[in-house]
């Protein structure tokens, strides 16, 4: 199996490799990590990117020069690796003040304050090249249904994309939005819980060509959908921006496993969809291959740097037997009787209409016995992506 180089364009959080291991029942397990050092250590391991929160490189209520120290150190780290920042993101989630949420926010000057701190960041994005800014909406929601006006906060959520694309175009900067979904935790119910949710809000906005989605593997799977349904209509939408890859085990709290470490079927089908679902066979998403886990806090700093190596390890290896099932001629052949192929063939011949349709006597007199007979041959199908998978054929 080769090693991950810059070519793969593989990114991680700062966040990410940086997690200290606090949850809600206990303290962090390790120290702090220094961002330069986690660039240098991502770039020997073969990442080409980074990506952060403001406050994940300088802290909340730090001065302009303290900003500029944390940014101009980061910068020189970049410019000594090669590594690039493909997306940057503004924290909204960990202060106090975002207990109620940020650009949904009851209270008006939290609302104005939040949004502010967008525009600065988007500023930062610009000066650091990134050309995707990620929206979590983690604290925009509600844990009591009476304590948030949805279709207020969703006017004011309107507000703020047209507010923020309106920036980017007046500043020319070559910058698009991904709203992250996410059905709960940190509230009890969050805005915008999926995919589906989000795409029908950027629908709606001033600017909608410049606003698609950054879905998250656990946060789909959360909800009980399948996130490669979930990134193929994002796809087939035009709006995937962005993907956060990762790891989750059924419908429980995010967990941010590697990725690969929890619906690895799943996985699989992602990873030959994103590599091998555009024309000929060629990628269908061109953007980076994100990853947003959490070091389980039950590993040391060495098993930091294993869990990153672990993420790009899967995703190339998934890569490889995506290719390998692709290449199988019963594979092909078992794609062939299941229809796969088939739904490809529009409904209507070409210029045909519903009259044509109604009197075609071939549909009038459809046998529905005999097409119900036809058997798919999709379990077959599914015991040759296992056996790909698992390196048996
Ligand atoms: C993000 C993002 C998330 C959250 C989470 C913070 O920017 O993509 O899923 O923040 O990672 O811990
Ligand atoms: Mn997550
Ligand atoms: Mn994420
Ligand atoms: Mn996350």
């Amino acid at each position: 199996m080769r090693q991950p180089t810059r070519a793969d364009k593989f990114s991680f959080g700062l966040w990410t490799v940086g997690w200290r291991g606090v949850d809600p029942f206990g303290e962090a397990t390790r120290p702090a990590l220094d961002p330069v050092e986690a660039v240098h250590r991502l770039a020997e391991l073969g990442a080409y990117g980074i990506t952060f929160h403001d406050n994940d490189l300088f802290p909340i209520d730090g001065s302009e020069d303290q900003r500029r120290a944390h940014v101009d150190r980061l910068a020189a780290a970049l410019r000594d690796t090669g590594l690039v920042v493909p997306m940057v993101t503004t924290n909204l989630f960990t202060h106090p003040v975002f207990k109620e949420g940020g650009l949904t926010a009851n209270d008006r000057g939290i609302r104005r304050y939040a949004l502010r701190k967008v525009l600065r960041n988007v500023e930062l994005a610009a000066e650091l090249g990134a050309r995707t800014f990620v929206l979590w909406g983690g604290r925009e929601g509600s844990e009591y249904d009476s304590a948030k006006d949805v279709r207020a906060a969703l006017d004011r959520y309107r507000e703020s994309l047209n507010l923020l694309t309106q920036f980017v175009l007046d500043r020319g900067y070559e910058i698009r939005f991904a709203l992250e979904p996410k059905p709960n935790e940190p509230r009890g119910d969050i805005l915008l819980p999926t995919v589906g949710h989000a795409l029908a809000f950027i629908a709606s906005l001033e600017h909608e060509q410049l606003v698609g989605v950054n879905p998250e593997v656990g946060h789909e799977q959360m909800a009980g959908l399948n996130f490669t349904h979930g990134i193929a209509q994002a796809l087939w939408h035009g709006k995937l921006f962005h993907i956060d890859l990762n790891g989750q085990r059924g419908i429980k709290y995010d967990q941010d496993l590697v990725f690969a470490h929890g619906d690895l079927m799943n996985a699989f089908s992602l990873v030959d969809l994103l590599e091998h679902g555009g024309p000929d066979g060629s990628p269908a998403y061109e953007g980076p291959r994100h990853f947003d886990y959490k070091p389980s806090r039950t590993e040391n700093i060495d098993g930091v740097w294993q869990s990153a190596a672990a993420n790009m390890r899967n995703y190339l290896l998934l890569t490889e037997r995506a290719r390998a099932f692709r290449a199988d001629p019963e594979v092909q052949e078992a794609l062939h009787t299941a229809g796969v192929t088939e739904l490809r063939t529009p409904t209507l011949a070409s210029g045909e209409s519903y009259t044509e349709l109604l009197a075609d006597p071939a549909v009038a007199d459809f046998d529905i016995d005999k097409a119900s007979e036809r058997g798919y041959g999709f379990v077959r199908l599914n015991q040759l992506a296992l056996e790909h998978l698992t390196g048996a054929r």
